[in-house]
């Protein structure tokens, strides 16, 4: 960790396969911020299993995420990435935290609703404190930034709540963690219904485009894509949602500006449009995937990656829960 530089912290959860959303919102964008913060990225294996999951899936989607992350351009030299689970502080420390936390906060949660609407068989404690164990991870660090998408907005502000509710109470002890969000891509919405968040648990996998789609069924998912009668391609997001969403993918995957890929668009039709937004998207694809796949066939490369991210982030973290044992009167010997 160098000094004077600030901390970074986000994390992803190991479930489905991810989404150019999680791309766009995330992981390519950490990738941007490695050289100037201190980083830490987390594979949130322990969020996963607030939402049932099969053993040797999870496993599976561990190791597969962190080969995703590095394929991505994430430097296991530059930044530290580990697996949640590994650091017992983290469980240890939303323990604490819970009680510094509110039943009625945790249920106006906007992602405890519709998770719990989702899975209305099985809403359990951990999804209801789900956003406490986020606050854990985020404040075992110092972090001063949390990159996320905006769908995780309000679970960075109650981290910060939390965290100020507990400096009152005793000390200074936690820094108080600030929310990055992209000013674009910050939201890729579904391409068949572009006024909700692309998801990658959604239940209609046609309106996403998975990080491991090939390139045909890119092109063909993008070419099925809703945008409107209006035949324009400008950037109107209130109203032109569909058009809009495919600029921005457009625009992060070209490296091109939204006005400069309205201006390479105009007068032309949708369907020469979607075209180029899929070839965009499925060749900066390939070499990702194929990284990925060349990572995962090293295992003992990846296992060695966590293994070292176990003790630095470890050794970061105890520290963090040393301080907070001994404010709250924990009996140390
Ligand atoms: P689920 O769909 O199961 O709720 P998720 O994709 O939201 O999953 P994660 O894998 O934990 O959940 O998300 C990792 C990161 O990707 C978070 O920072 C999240 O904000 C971001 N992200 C997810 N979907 C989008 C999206 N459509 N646009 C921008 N960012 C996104
Ligand atoms: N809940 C996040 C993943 C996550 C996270 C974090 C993000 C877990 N812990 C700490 C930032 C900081 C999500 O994207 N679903």
């Amino acid at each position: 960790m160098e000094e004077g530089k600030k901390v970074l912290y986000s994390a992803a959860q190991p479930t489905n396969t991810l989404t150019i959303g999680n791309y766009i919102g995330a992981i390519g964008n950490w990738v941007k911020l490695q050289d100037e913060y201190n980083c830490f990225f987390a594979i949130a294996n322990m969020h996963a299993l607030t939402v049932r999951q099969v053993p040797a899936e999870l496993r599976r989607r561990t190791l597969s995420l962190l080969a995703l992350y590095i394929a991505c351009g994430v430097d296991p030299e530059k930044c530290v990435l580990y697996l949640q689970s590994h650091v017992s502080a983290h469980a240890e420390l939303c323990w604490v935290l819970n009680n510094y936390t509110y039943v009625g906060e945790m249920e106006r949660m906007t992602q405890f609703k519709d998770k719990s609407a989702k899975h209305a068989d099985n809403i359990n404690m951990g999804l209801m404190d789900y956003p406490v164990l986020m606050a854990a991870d985020i404040l075992l660090y110092n972090s001063d930034y949390i990159p996320v998408g905006l769908d995780q907005r309000q679970h960075v502000e109650i981290a910060r709540d939390i965290a100020q509710r507990f400096n009152n109470a005793y000390s200074p002890t936690f820094t108080v963690p600030e929310g990055i969000y992209l000013k674009v891509g910050a939201k890729i919405n579904d391409l068949l219904d572009p006024t909700k968040k692309m998801s990658k648990s959604a239940e209609n996998p046609n309106g996403v485009i998975f990080l491991d789609d090939d390139k045909d069924t890119i092109i063909r998912k993008f070419k099925r894509a809703v945008t409107d009668s209006d035949a324009s391609i400008k950037y109107d997001p209130e109203n032109k949602a569909g058009v809009s969403n495919l600029l921005t993918i457009y625009s992060v995957f070209s490296g091109k500006s939204i006005k400069e890929a309205e201006s390479e668009f105009a007068g032309r039709g949708y369907g020469e449009f979607k075209l180029a937004v899929g070839e965009a998207v499925a060749d900066k694809l390939a070499p990702i995937q194929a990284e990925q796949a060349r990572l995962l066939a090293d295992k003992a490369y990846l296992d060695g990656v966590l293994k070292s991210g176990a003790e630095r982030a470890g050794r970061v973290a105890d520290k963090t829960l040393a301080k907070v044992y001994r404010k709250i009167g924990f009996y140390q010997i």
